[in-house]
């Protein structure tokens, strides 16, 4: 395994909880629509776009509306979670992240965001997490959702490494299937049986340095696959 020179984080999951806010902003757009959503619907849309996340709230319902009244929800329910996040502090940021993201500047590894998240930047800003970003790549700058590999092929030019060089954090299915088809090592941050594709899988960065991660997955001992 060569050595790891970057680090790209999801953002919503695993350096913040932002879904709890996604949920009532999502749940308040379905009850509009007459639609039920629940915390279950709510764990099916991390990761996925904010267009992605309506048009699963509109399948569900059968609902079938023009491309205006859609872009109006889409406004409505963005400018509901953009109050949410307003009064986001740093002591939002998930327990250790602060630490692991020291410590990986101390031992020079670049790290960018790799989010769905059209508001990353502002959330990045609130919880004063920015500096340590040495790029950010979210979804002002993709076309294509995760799982397709885009936001971490990005995040890679953006720090000019490899995938074999590269780690990927996500909470996510699709996330951490995008990072294996970007070709990076995926670090999986929930449940093992849920992120089964990861490399290797934690709880969080709770007591984790970087080293002791980068060895875990060298005894994982996996082949990447350069896709
Ligand atoms: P926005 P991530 C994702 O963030 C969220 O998990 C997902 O629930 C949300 O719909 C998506 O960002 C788009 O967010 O409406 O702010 O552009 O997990 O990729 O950091
Ligand atoms: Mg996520």
């Amino acid at each position: 395994m060569p050595e790891i020179r970057a680090c790209l984080f999801d953002l919503d999951g695993v350096l913040v909880d932002t879904a709890k806010y996604h949920f009532i902003a999502w749940k308040q757009t379905a009850d509009s629509l007459g639609v039920p959503f629940d915390e279950q619907d709510n764990e099916l849309l991390k990761g996925v776009s904010r267009r992605g996340s309506l048009d699963y709230i509109l399948n569900k319902g059968n609902l079938h509306l023009s491309e205006e009244r859609i872009e109006l929800i889409l406004d409505a329910k963005n400018s509901h979670y953009l109050r949410l996040v307003g009064d986001m502090t740093p002591d939002e940021v998930l327990p250790g992240v602060f630490d692991f993201l020291h410590a990986l500047k101390l031992e020079g590894i670049k790290i960018s965001l790799g989010s769905a998240s059209k508001n990353a930047q502002l959330i990045l800003d609130k919880c004063e997490l920015s500096p340590l970003f040495d790029a950010i790549v979210d979804g002002r700058h993709c076309t294509h959702s995760k799982p397709h590999p885009e936001v971490f092929e990005r995040g890679m030019q953006a720090l000019n490494s490899k995938p074999t060089e590269t780690v990927v954090f996500e909470d996510a299915i699709n996330g951490i299937s995008a990072g294996n088809y970007a070709g990076c090592y995926t670090i999986g941050i929930g449940e093992p049986d849920v992120l089964k594709e990861a490399d290797l899988v934690v709880s969080g960065f709770a007591d984790k340095t970087p080293q002791s991660l980068f060895a875990q997955l060298k005894k994982t001992g996996k082949p990447k696959i350069i896709a």
